[in-house]
């Protein structure tokens, strides 16, 4: 009898992409290994019989959510006017979320700059510029700054800068097991390979954790004794 028999279950890998979500890209045959136990049962007399005491399956799910993107009208009920700069402050922008700008037409305009023209008031040459009073425009990721460019109107601060960060999807791996018999540590590359645990690592015992991914490669083992090395672990590439 082969008293090392493993079991596999199928894991999917997923590839989660910022802003459209996530896209799962394969789904091959892949990880978790199930681990045997087997103890030997010696009867008086009898020939050794094989029991399986424990087969303990590492369930793993991973899904993945996207933040929904937000709007928002600059100026809230007043537009895009002058004194708006202090109007960001105090709120969150992400990647994707779409900033509103009302006005009148004739009076003013928006023309997306740089860092150097929304301090000195200089419209860049080639600079976008909005004109039609209901301008919807996505944020990129970073630094987003838009003027008017009247003259005299982005001195009389109608000018806004927008920090947007990137955190518009994130993705969950659901570890499912038993408690008592595994457990989920968060390890780094080298204790993925070794099969050891790096000092203050974050263990996982409730049986249903839910962990967010990083981006990049996520690496996960059990640190029962034995486990890891029977290949109860996992990489994970958030991308
Ligand atoms: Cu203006």
């Amino acid at each position: 009898m082969d008293p090392t028999s493993k079991a596999q279950v199928t894991l999917i890998y997923i590839k989660a992409t910022p802003l459209l979500g996530c896209i799962i890209t394969t789904v091959p045959y892949f990880l978790f290994v199930a681990e045997l136990i087997e103890k030997m049962a010696q009867g008086r007399g009898s020939a050794a019989e094989t029991v399986i005491i424990g087969i303990t399956l590492l369930g793993l799910m991973l899904h993945c959510e996207i933040v929904n993107a937000a709007t928002y009208t600059v100026g809230d009920s007043g537009g895009w006017t002058f004194n708006v700069a202090n109007w960001p402050k105090g709120k969150s922008f992400k990647a994707g979320d779409t900033l509103i700008f009302k006005y009148a037409s004739s009076a003013h305009n928006v023309v997306a700059v740089d860092r150097n023209g929304y301090s000195n008031c200089k419209t860049p040459r080639g600079a976008k510029v909005y004109k039609s009073g209901n301008d919807q425009i996505k944020l990129a990721k970073g630094q987003n700054y838009f003027i008017c460019n009247f003259p005299g109107h982005c001195e009389s601060t109608m000018k806004i800068a927008v920090n947007a960060v990137l955190a518009a999807h994130f993705c969950v791996a659901v570890f499912k097991y038993i408690p008592s018999t595994q457990n989920v540590v968060v390890v780094d590359a080298n204790g993925y390979t070794s099969c050891k645990t790096p000092t203050g690592a974050k263990v996982y015992t409730s049986g249903n954790d839910q962990i967010t991914l990083a981006k990049g490669q996520n690496y996960f083992i059990c640190s029962f004794s034995g486990h890891c090395a029977a290949g109860v672990k996992i990489a994970v590439n958030a991308l």
